[in-house]
């Protein structure tokens, strides 16, 4: 095979390489499947310094019969099995959920007499329009439970092919699975609910009404081709430059992000992501992982242009596997392309009377994902100006439960007697700065008015309050609308003109971090998102932010541990991370399939440039 830049995802025969050498090392014998199979990125230091590096892939290995989990590396320059880790599961967690658990679990339950006396009860007695949805269990003891490695299942009724069966929930009701012992171990049956019946299917005439007619087309052409180059992986356009990965479990990624040559993130993610519900009878126990137990870059959608992207669009495939490591392709997973989004800047001048005006573009890098009920797309931005920014769009369908006459505290009704609960989307974006190099620090800078005082007689006075970041154990910050709360990314090694530090500010969405109790279970998994930014010294092995085994993990692994050390942060190779997304009330308008509630962050030069870097972007038009 060709040698492949160190940062390229991992190919198909590569996949095929690494599983030929854990199958030799006696690692891959029947049922070992792959939780995981994915790149192990070279060091930094190597792709710095232009090394080709040691080629590695890292897989987790589950045994199906006796639940051994084995996290293992191989290198496929050397041939040769690099480490082999057995876990202990009550420490360190279970490996994500397998793709066939999905159809494994389904059988199991559906086998179950207890879980099939329940269906009876409800008037099902026949469990072939049911559809069961395993979640994922989370720490919640007892202890003989969470030494399993399992999942609990909740059930839908899909009465034919087009209904959706997420208007149907089976309520009350739900079977924990053993997927090692292959059996319900326990069947919890706390109230019977109506199943609710209102169609939910939005693609029937009869649920959405006929087509509107009054939609003109939009055709976006671009007759000499767009301004960007693909190059394998590597992607330019105007003034940036970067590469393009994609990892089954966290999806897109971005590697060595330069503006005019200079280096603003060698790498850029989001690792994970949280949904916690806040109902707290049954159920509550729902709050997936959807990167560290689901792994998102699994699931990630082939787009269709005309349909998910319109314009002049550059695909890229992504790779994945199979549990048994063979190779998958999703063809057209990533899209690139480029976009007007308004006006760039303008003014008319009272004095000279020049009137101009000039058009901003973005260049846009994305994935959209499906996992569940839920789909998300991930969108990086790429300004003329200098700003980067994330969007992700929050679509699908709402996880549903049954209404109760009498309400519910924790949901809404979205149908006749179908409820919604609230629930969170908390993401971590992991930003390995690399602001005019890797010697960083990160600042808070906060503004606030003044009291009336000597220096102030009229009570005017607007300030900026700047917080140096120097540590670890200070780094883990909420964000403060009040406050115009942000965090300014410095390098300590350039100055701009001014003899300040050349910088990137994070600008943050200031919406609830995480609202489980600091003593519940689910924060002991999910602390990343107790605080809106953490800030770490960068170390190779500190990837996830809520650890390298998410899965019924028994918490305090991922950013918690990371900070631990308190190491120094400033003029450092450091790592930003930044946790946010929506704390979602559903709506009656989110049924039954939910427009895109978006979230993100931004990130601006300031300081960055001497001036406004874009007075070469020529008018769109002569006229103009
Ligand atoms: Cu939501």
């Amino acid at each position: 095979m060709s040698s492949p830049h160190p940062l390229d995802p991992a190919s198909g025969p590569e996949y095929l390489a690494g599983r030929d050498i854990l199958v030799a090392a006696g690692l891959l014998a029947e049922p070992v499947r792959f939780a995981y199979y994915g790149l192990e990125e070279a060091a930094k230091d190597e792709v710095l310094a232009g090394a080709t590096g040691d080629r590695r892939l890292r897989a987790f290995l589950v045994n199906l019969d006796s639940g051994e989990s084995t996290d293992v590396v191989v290198s496929l320059t050397h041939g040769k099995v690099v480490s082999a880790r057995t876990l202990d599961p009550a420490r360190d967690g279970q490996m994500p959920i397998l793709e066939s658990d999905f159809v494994r679990v389904d059988e199991i339950t559906k086998a179950d007499p207890a879980w099939r006396a329940a269906m009876a009860r409800r008037g099902y007695h026949d469990v072939s329009t049911i559809r069961t949805a395993p979640i994922t269990a989370g720490a919640y003891g007892p202890a003989e439970d969470d030494r399993r490695r399992m999942v609990r299942v909740l059930a839908f009724v899909q009465e034919h092919e087009h209904d959706l069966a997420w208007a149907h929930p089976v309520d009350g009701v739900a079977a924990y699975v053993d997927l090692i012992e292959q059996k319900v171990f326990k069947v919890t049956d706390d109230f019977e609910l109506p199943v609710p019946t209102e169609s939910g299917d939005y693609d029937d005439e009869a649920v959405r009404g006929p087509h509107r007619s009054s939609l003109k087309p939009i055709e976006i052409t671009q007759p000499e081709g767009p301004s960007f180059t693909l190059d394998g992986y590597a992607l330019r356009w105007q003034d940036w430059s970067m590469r393009i990965g994609f990892d089954a479990r966290e999806g897109l990624t971005l590697h060595q992000v330069s503006l005019a040559g200079r280096p603003v993130l060698y790498r850029a993610s989001i690792p994970e992501m949280v949904v916690p519900y806040g109902d707290p009878k049954f159920r509550h126990w729902q709050a997936y992982f959807d990167t560290g137990e689901y792994l998102v870059g699994t699931w990630a959608n082939s787009l269709e242009l005309g349909c998910d992207c319109l314009g002049e669009i550059a695909y890229l495939d992504a790779t994945v596997t199979d549990d048994t490591g063979q190779p998958r392709t999703i063809s057209n997973a990533i899209c690139v392309h480029e976009e007007d989004v308004g006006i760039l800047w303008k003014h008319t001048d009272i004095f000279s009377g020049s009137g101009q005006s000039r058009r901003q573009r973005r260049l846009v890098v994305s994935y959209f994902t499906t996992v569940g009920n839920y789909d998300y797309g991930f969108y990086w931005y790429f300004y003329l100006d200098g700003t980067i920014e994330l969007d992700v769009k929050a679509t699908g369908v709402l996880f549903t439960s049954a209404y109760p006459a009498d309400g519910h505290p924790n949901a809404t009704e979205v149908a006749p007697g179908l409820a919604a609960a609230v629930h969170q989307h908390l993401f971590s974006a992991r930003l390995d700065v690399s602001v005019d190099g890797l010697a960083n620090a990160v600042e808070e800078v906060d503004v606030s008015g003044q009291p009336i005082g000597p220096d102030n007689p009229f009570g005017n006075a607007i300030v900026q309050q700047v917080t140096r970041l120097t540590r670890e154990s200070q780094a883990g910050r909420r964000a403060d609308g009040s406050r115009g709360r942000t965090w300014r990314i410095i390098s300590t090694e350039r100055a701009n003109r001014f003899g300040r530090p050349t910088s990137y500010t994070l600008y943050p969405e200031p919406a609830p971090v995480l609202l489980a109790d600091p003593g519940s279970p689910l924060a002991a998994r999910a602390g990343f998102a107790a605080n809106h930014l953490w800030v770490t010294r960068y170390d190779p092995d500190q990837r996830w932010p809520a650890g390298d085994f998410v899965n019924q993990n028994p918490g305090g692994a991922g950013l918690p541990a990371f900070v631990a050390g308190d190491r120094d942060i400033d003029g450092e190779d450091i790592v930003v991370w930044h946790t946010f997304g929506p704390t979602h009330v559903p709506r009656p308008e989110d049924w039954p399939v939910m427009p895109v509630a978006r979230c993100g962050f931004v990130l601006k030069p300031t300081g960055f440039f001497d001036r406004n870097p874009t007075l070469d972007v020529p008018p769109p038009a002569a006229h103009c």
